[in-house]
């Protein structure tokens, strides 16, 4: 609990409109059920707060239920060191409290293992209570939020008989954080983390932080860029690491830190980073043995290695199996998991990126220890607005993987644009891989069903900075909130937890949920429209990723250049994939192989990521492709002037500040749509020659006058830190 968290706004609103509020609260505001029937039914049945146990998770359990429920329900209940009374909400594990014990959950509770928790009424010894039990602390900890979430969504709780628990084991944000408090694609301000202050000021944002995390059952943080400075293994700043462990404990929060593969060069004056090297071997193993003596359960490292520059096995001509295998064995000792990142692809490879990361893993599979686990984005390129499921899904049978999402807009429109990623995130988690026949679906790879994986992890790259509201766009907060939700339970809809975020962070009004449910749903499929439709990718502009970039052609690198993915000439569009061009489609496992690689099969989402289609090829809606493309980036303007429309009857129901900046943001969101609307379809009708179609908005300015748009200080493109280590 945290005083901070308390300071919402300013005062109410003389026209009965709810106060302003600043959104730092998050999903965690506990103000007074307005319905007073619903809050005297509560009432009735917690008159009292039991939670006995005095580690330092029951008493953040304990502090939470009290605050939640004293805001929620309008009065300070009384916290009682055991039960004497009926109408009490009992917490704790059989352990800590002898009426959870007395309760004789034992079978139930063998099935909800170490984070889940029993949510559930009951009656012993004559008196009724209602309960949330655990095997451990955290679950304990994480069924108060969850009884939370009930009163503050207005859920019935007379009848309560609930048992559940994670279906991932690392739930974990990824923080792209620099030791400058820069951030690598960060667009809600500078990092949260005080890197200078620490170890001795603890920020409050920090409890703040893990609160927000834990309530959703987020269990890992990794704290730094994976573009990673070596910088992170000095004593200096493993002392800072070791506070953020120390801090984060009790919430069940294991701290990740990202490692730099040249460190022994850097910080060790040894002159190879050879994995095969005895001295290099020993330095990981002193070193590790060191981080470990400041932090006894740091969660372990995380590696982006031979990269975008970063160094790596193949600078020695080790796989990356062998390097991988070094730091794992380095860390075993100590518990520690390797999350080892599979977002690899060279410049100097003549293959189309998509298939360069397949073929470097997958020959490697069944030789990790079992200690690591390969982190591997959702999709094949990189994060766009809409990707087919990353190949490798399916095809490492005896290798765990990772996924990896990125809840940061870096390609969705920063932090300026609503984008609830929730189905992005779904399509991706559903997919079928065919790995094993049909009903094999890339969840099942995730959580480790399909094929007999103990060690299982979800990471996504946060949103996360200084901005008072955390995420920069209120509703970018909801991809924060919708991560830890999948990550819990990936068969949750994104509908459900759309509508479960709504309640909690704005209002519990039918009227409101249901409109802006449609807004969020729709939202993502927006962009994709105005951005890259039809399957297109990798438009934006070069570096800072802000705005369209059709006609990028100059990076040094091939692979950093738009004109690289969509292929555009006097014939048609789009990056031929197929057996007659790079043949990607035949990564996947039949029959998507052959789906992908039929044009008439093909679904029209990924139609110009796997073929180069004719301009006069025609749709399943009777247009040609050209006629289809410039539909497509209007129905993405139209929709965000629906999203505008929509949000505008919402005044009501929402507080000011909010709903002004929501506004706001959406002006932007739709003048950006017109951009990205207009300078792709004109650069693209350079190629197809042909025009515009009647009804369509003229374009406001030039190809030349978009193409000479120039854009300094864009938010997120700050690089990590070049300061050399003397
Ligand atoms: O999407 C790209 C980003 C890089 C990032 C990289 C990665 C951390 O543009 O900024 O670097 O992905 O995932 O490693």
């Amino acid at each position: 609990m945290s005083l901070y968290a308390s300071a919402s706004g300013t005062k109410p609103d003389p026209t009965g409109r709810p106060a302003s509020e600043d959104g730092y609260r998050l999903w965690l505001r506990y103000d007074r059920i307005p319905e007073e029937a619903q809050r005297q039914r509560y009432l009735a049945q917690i008159g009292a707060l039991v939670v006995s146990g005095d580690s330092p998770t029951l008493a953040i359990a304990r502090a939470e239920l009290a605050q939640g429920l004293s805001g929620l329900l309008g009065v300070a209940l009384p916290v009682e060191p055991e039960v004497t009374h009926g109408g009490a909400l009992v917490a704790g594990t059989p352990r800590s409290s002898v009426w959870i014990a007395a309760l004789g959950l034992g079978d139930r509770l063998a099935v909800v293992g170490d984070e889940g928790y029993l949510l559930g009424t009951a009656a012993h010894g004559g008196l009724a209570c209602t309960y949330i039990a655990a095997n451990t602390d955290v679950g304990v900890l994480y069924g108060a939020f969850h009884f939370l979430r009930l009163l503050q969504t207005r859920q019935p709780i007379h009848a309560l008989a609930l048992g559940t628990q994670p279906r991932i084991g690392l739930r974990v944000l990824n923080h792209w954080d620099n030791l400058d408090r820069t951030i690598e694609r960060g667009y809600a301000g500078f990092s949260v983390w005080d890197w200078h202050k620490l170890p001795d000021y603890i920020d409050p944002r920090y409890r703040d932080y893990a609160r927000a995390c834990a309530s959703i059952g987020l269990n890992g943080t990794l704290l730094n860029n994976t573009n990673a400075s070596a910088h992170m293994l000095m004593e200096q700043y493993l002392v800072k690491v070791a506070a953020m462990v120390d801090l984060f404990r009790p919430y069940g929060l294991k701290v990740f830190i990202s490692v730099r593969f040249s460190s022994p060069i850097e910080l060790g004056a040894l002159d190879t980073a050879d994995p095969a090297d005895p001295a290099v071997r020993a330095w990981w193993k002193a070193k590790v043995d060191e981080v470990y003596r400041h932090a006894p359960d740091l969660g372990g490292f995380v590696v982006k290695a031979d990269s975008e520059g970063q160094p790596g096995p193949h600078d020695y001509h080790r796989t990356h199996a062998e390097g991988a295998n070094m730091l794992a064995d380095a860390l075993a000792d100590h518990g520690g998991v390797l999350m080892w990142r599979a977002f690899v692809y060279d410049h100097r490879s003549a293959d189309d990126r998509h298939k360069q990361a397949y073929l470097e893993f997958t020959p490697l599979d069944g030789q990790f220890r079992p200690n690591v686990i390969l982190q591997v984005k959702n999709g094949a390129i990189d994060f766009q607005p809409r990707e087919p499921f990353h190949p490798l899904f399916g095809a490492m049978p005896r290798t765990p993987l990772a996924m990896e999402f990125q809840l940061t807009q870096e390609y969705l429109g920063c932090a300026t644009h609503l984008a609830y990623l929730a189905p992005m995130y779904k399509e991706c988690l559903d997919s079928d891989t065919y790995a094993h026949g049909p009903g094999s679906p890339v969840s099942g790879v995730i959580d480790g069903t399909l094929d007999g994986h103990t060690l299982t992890a979800m990471a996504a790259v946060a949103n996360i900075g200084d901005d008072r509201n955390w995420c920069g766009h209120p509703f970018a907060q909801s991809n924060w909130y919708a991560f830890g939700r999948l990550c819990w339970d990936h068969t949750l809809t994104s509908e459900a937890i759309a509508e479960e975020w709504l309640r909690l962070t704005f209002s519990n009004d039918p009227r409101f949920v249901e409109a802006a449910r449609g807004m969020m749903m729709a939202s993502r499929e927006a962009v994709v429209n105005y951005m890259t439709p039809l399957g297109l990718h990798h438009l934006m502009a070069r570096g800072h990723h802000y705005g369209p970039g059709p006609w990028v052609a100059d990076s040094w690198r091939a692979d950093w250049n738009s004109v690289y993915y969509h292929r555009a000439d006097a014939h048609g569009l789009g990056f031929d994939r197929t057996a007659s061009g790079s043949n990607a489609v035949a990564q996947y496992h039949p029959p998507l192989s052959e789906r992908f690689g039929s044009l008439d099969e093909c679904p029209e989402e990924f139609l110009l990521w796997f073929h180069h289609v004719a301009w006069d090829h025609r749709l399943a809606s009777g247009r040609t492709l050209w006629e289809e493309l410039c539909h497509r980036y209007q129905v993405g303007v139209d929709a965000v002037r629906v999203m505008q429309r929509t949000w505008d009857t919402l005044e009501e129901f929402v507080d000011p500040a909010r709903f002004e900046h929501v506004q706001a943001l959406l002006r932007i969101q739709e003048k950006e749509a017109r951009w990205w609307r207009d300078a792709c379809v004109l650069y693209f009708q350079t190629f197809a020659r042909r025009p515009v179609p009647a009804g369509y908005e003229p374009a406001e300015k030039t190809l030349a006058e978009y193409m000479a748009l120039q854009h300094y200080f864009v938010p997120g493109t700050a690089r990590p830190i070049a300061q050399p280590l003397e």
